[in-house]
């Protein structure tokens, strides 16, 4: 059955619209215009309490029941757990899934998410500190990821969910002005996740 997905065009969205796509599950996009204010309607609200996309709904969730998913870390597990796709069984193979995924949602999202917003202020003196201490927090964390991925192909060992989680923000790294050249495994990685023909169509999905 047709899972609806509650979106829009961007990081957190193109996460879900990819692993729905690397799942190969059926999916409707209803979109929802965070730039309007349609995050607050009460519809929204009552499948995503915290007012941001992205959200599902799974007219076929456990045994049968519809099932509403908010948060896009929890979307991934759920969605994961639904299909056995990108998500190991093995406790020991899922535990580096999990701090990857723990660490996307905490950092590498939050932080680039701030040098977008500080970048986009025109005030100099409001921009400044807010724009060096984000951007320092993002290189950062890109020089994590860039070191996990000189000795692994996919952030967790096999391609996962947490490759998802981490791809949706490295598909804005112009936005946040970073550069591949100084992470060349991240450069590798993300040639690897965009040449994917499900990944590609998640990517170029109309969400808005
Ligand atoms: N932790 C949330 C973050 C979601 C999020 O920040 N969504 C943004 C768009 S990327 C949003 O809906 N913003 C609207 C608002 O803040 O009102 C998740 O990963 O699902």
């Amino acid at each position: 059955m047709t899972i609806e997905l509650h979106t829009w065009n961007t990081p957190n969205g193109r996460k879900i619209s990819v692993a729905l796509e690397e799942m190969g599950l059926p999916y409707k996009v209803f979109p929802v215009d965070i730039t309007k204010g349609e995050q607050m309607a009460p519809a929204f609200l009552a499948i995503s309490p915290n007012n941001k996309i992205p959200a599902i709904v799974d007219p076929d969730g456990p045994d049968g029941q519809r099932v509403s998913v908010f948060e896009s870390g929890a979307i991934l597990l759920y969605l994961g757990e639904k299909t056995g796709k990108f998500l190991p069984q093995p406790l020991v193979m899922r535990i580096p899934v999990l701090e990857w995924l723990m660490w996307q949602m905490g950092g590498f999202g939050p932080m680039p998410g701030q040098v977008h917003h500080f970048l986009a202020l025109k005030n100099e003196q409001d921009r400044a500190y807010g724009l060096k201490r984000y951007m320092d927090e993002t290189l950062r964390l890109y020089g994590v990821l860039d070191r996990r991925l000189a000795d692994h192909e996919f952030v967790a060992g096999p391609l996962s969910v947490a490759d998802f989680a981490i791809l949706g923000w490295a598909w804005r790294h112009e936005r946040h002005q970073v550069s591949f050249d100084r992470f060349p495994n991240v450069g590798r990685w993300y040639a690897t996740m965009m040449a994917r023909p499900g990944t590609k169509r998640g990517m170029e999905a109309k969400l808005d």
